[in-house]
């Protein structure tokens, strides 16, 4: 790097020159970190319902470490159901392992979890806790959580994890070849992270341009268009078009329960969420439905999607709900984007079809009501209701 000219910087390239300084702190102290783990065997941890930036961010990770001498495998504890999703595991030929009680954790190491905390993945985080495995690294997006106590941190306000992970490359991490087969895998995932994680590049912030700008040149667009240009299962569409017509607008928010959900069409959740956003005059879409797991355990799951700058999803859900016994929130998120998971407990279960109506009008009535409390409106659909 050459440092002619600093003087005349004007106070953006200052902060890019910040921005690129941070990088190459954070990328020296993980290949300082990876150096001393050689000849280890690391699991990297992604959410349970894992999406484009969690799958990428885990490979590029893996393809990371595994030149430092690392073993890398991938873990996730739920299900892949996002159409593109399963696309992009599929035409990469990513190697994701899926979790359950059987999984044998005792050849790893350390954990590393990326685009999480630690508060997304399910049971995983508690089995490897009770194996005192160290957690080593977290590299996120998301709002700081306090789930983790790992050696080494790397939280930016970014767009996308796979954006913190591009800029790694862009550092000289590894040095990424054309020739490799598992370079352009790995950098093609990456722009498919930053691109849905930014809705597109709307939401794109100049980290993540130059992140784009950087891996563009390795990535296979072939594959790429074949990723996106998946369709929507007739299952999904019939679950917007439930969340269309269950939807109630107050004062621009677009909040809609669907009921029972199969924990296949979970995906459907978020898509419905965006889709009521393209509503005109709507700034803040709300959609939940009570998914039932293989093992007939009942969470209320819920997505939010908002285009107004001054909500904060994460601020907005965690007021909404706050928290749970354990003392985690039932929700959060990233800059326009948010989630929240309440499980049922001991109502969960029991198939006769009145008592699960029952459940689920009185959870959607509660989560009704909090939401609109939240944003100071009245329900006036409980008085005609019924
Ligand atoms: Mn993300």
């Amino acid at each position: 790097m050459k440092d002619d000219g600093v003087q005349a910087q004007s106070a953006i390239e200052t902060i890019r020159l910040d921005e690129n300084d941070l990088a190459r702190k954070k990328k020296d102290e993980l290949v300082n970190l990876l150096t001393s783990c050689k000849g280890q065997r690391h699991l990297v941890i992604i959410q349970s319902y894992p999406d484009p930036d969690a799958i990428s961010s885990g490979l590029a990770h893996k393809i990371i470490a595994e030149q430092y001498g690392i073993d890398v495998d991938i873990v996730y504890a739920g299900i892949i159901s996002h159409p593109e999703n399963i696309a992009l595991v599929k035409l990469l030929g990513i190697d994701l392992k899926k979790w359950d009680a059987g999984f044998d954790l005792k050849p790893y190491q350390a954990t590393v979890f990326v685009d999480n905390q630690g508060t997304t993945v399910g049971p995983v985080i508690d089995a490897v806790k009770a194996l005192n495995i160290p957690e080593l690294i977290v590299v996120d997006h998301h709002e700081q959580q306090e789930r983790l106590d790992p050696q080494y941190i790397d939280i930016r306000k970014v767009g996308a994890t796979a954006t913190i992970y591009a800029s790694y490359l862009r550092e000289g991490i590894i040095q990424l070849e054309r020739s490799r087969t598992e370079h352009l895998m790995a950098a093609t995932a990456l722009m498919h992270g930053i691109k849905t994680d930014t809705n597109g590049f709307v939401r794109a912030g100049s980290e993540d341009f130059m992140a784009a700008a950087f891996i563009c040149r390795f990535v296979d667009s072939d594959l790429l268009a074949q990723i996106t240009s998946q369709s929507r299962s007739k299952q999904t569409m019939t679950i917007i078009e439930e969340a269309l017509a269950n939807r109630t607008i107050k004062e621009s928010y677009s909040i809609s329960g669907i009921g029972y959900v199969r924990c296949e069409e979970r995906d459907a959740i978020p898509q419905a969420a965006d889709f009521l956003l393209t509503e005109e005059n709507i700034h803040t879409a709300i959609v939940f439905g009570m998914i039932v797991s293989p093992d007939q355990e009942e969470t209320i799951v819920g997505s939010m999607r908002t285009s107004r700058i001054t909500i904060d999803p994460d601020e907005f859900l965690k007021e909404v709900f706050g928290k749970g016994p354990g003392g985690r929130y039932f929700g959060g998120g990233k800059k326009t984007a948010g989630g929240f998971e309440i499980p049922v407990g001991f109502l969960s279960g029991g198939s006769d079809k009145e008592f699960r109506e029952m459940k689920w009008k009185l959870y959607k009535a509660q989560i009704t009501q909090k939401i609109l409390n939240k944003i100071g409106a009245v329900d006036d659909d409980e008085k005609d209701d019924e």
